[in-house]
């Protein structure tokens, strides 16, 4: 598979790069952000809809992800804005990554090349962990009782089962951008994210907005409570360089 071995390649000269998307509290403060993948090859532009699925079935997901983490670590610790400021970042992490048996291991390592606390990291994970095995949750615990935090990722979209909230206790819910667009616009939708909101209230976590693109958006999730919003509204994924300007400057 040519694919194979473009992003091994890809990986191991370090082409897969990270953009920030920020994220906002109701007062407009930037209180993290989220690193997304970036393939930087000019030849063939390529866009994480379309490689991460391929690194997943390739088995590349593991190292992609680690990459993702190592450049996250390595920014927040080059540069003193970002060191000094104390926002969490997170990054997606595939539900593959938590089956493989260094996971735990390996973010350890990372962390600790570039000295970084684990409240510093916050792992993105999608319901379809849910769908299936105790294993995947007690690895989840385990990110948490390392002192990380943990989001479901796209929340009320997959495998979403209550009964996994006894188990496992997220930080963060992530309202997907699927119900957040129909704001608005369809009351059904708009029930569902009020549900969402109050449900991530109740269970002491979190809950963050995905995909607030108009100001409607961001006046009706604020008014039901919503705690942080992430969208085109606020910000764009942005290079570092830029993201530590909208940092510095706020919204
Ligand atoms: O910008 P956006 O196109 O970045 O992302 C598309 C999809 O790819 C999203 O579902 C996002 O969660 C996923 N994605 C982006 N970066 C990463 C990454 O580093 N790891 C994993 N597992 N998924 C990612
Ligand atoms: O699956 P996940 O939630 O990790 O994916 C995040 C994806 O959503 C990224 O591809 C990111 O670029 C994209 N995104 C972020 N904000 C917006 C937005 O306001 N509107 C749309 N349509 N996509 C967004
Ligand atoms: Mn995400
Ligand atoms: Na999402």
């Amino acid at each position: 598979h040519s694919l194979y071995f473009r992003l091994m390649e890809a990986l191991d000269k370090g082409q897969i790069g990270v953009v920030y998307q920020p994220k906002f509290d109701r007062l407009g403060n930037v209180v993290g952000a989220e690193a997304l993948a970036r393939w930087n090859d000019p030849e063939y532009p390529c866009s994480p809809g379309t490689f991460i699925p391929i690194a997943e079935e390739l088995g590349l997901i593991h190292k992609l992800g680690l990459r993702v983490l190592g450049t996250v670590c390595r920014d927040l610790v080059q540069n003193d804005i970002l060191a000094a400021a104390n926002i969490p970042i997170s990054v997606n992490c595939s539900v593959r990554q938590l089956d493989h048996p260094d996971f735990l291991r390996n973010i350890h390592t990372v962390l600790g090349n570039y000295g970084i606390a684990p409240q510093r990291i916050v792992f993105e994970v999608t319901e379809s962990v849910f769908a299936d095995s105790g294993r995947r949750l007690s690895v989840l615990q385990s990110l948490q009782d390392n002192g990380h935090l943990l989001a479901i990722d796209d929340f009320g979209t997959g495998y979403s089962s209550f009964r996994y909230f006894r188990d496992l206790a997220p930080d963060i819910l992530k309202i997907d951008q699927s119900f957040v667009r129909y704001i608005g616009l369809d009351p059904k939708c708009e029930i569902i994210v009020s549900s969402i909101i109050d449900l991530a209230h109740h269970l002491g976590a979190v809950v963050v907005a995905e995909g607030v693109e108009t100001d409607l958006h961001g006046t009706w999730l604020r008014d039901r409570g919503c705690d942080v919003f992430q969208g085109y509204l606020f910000s764009r994924p942005l290079h570092l360089r830029d993201f530590l300007q909208v940092f510095t400057l706020g919204s």
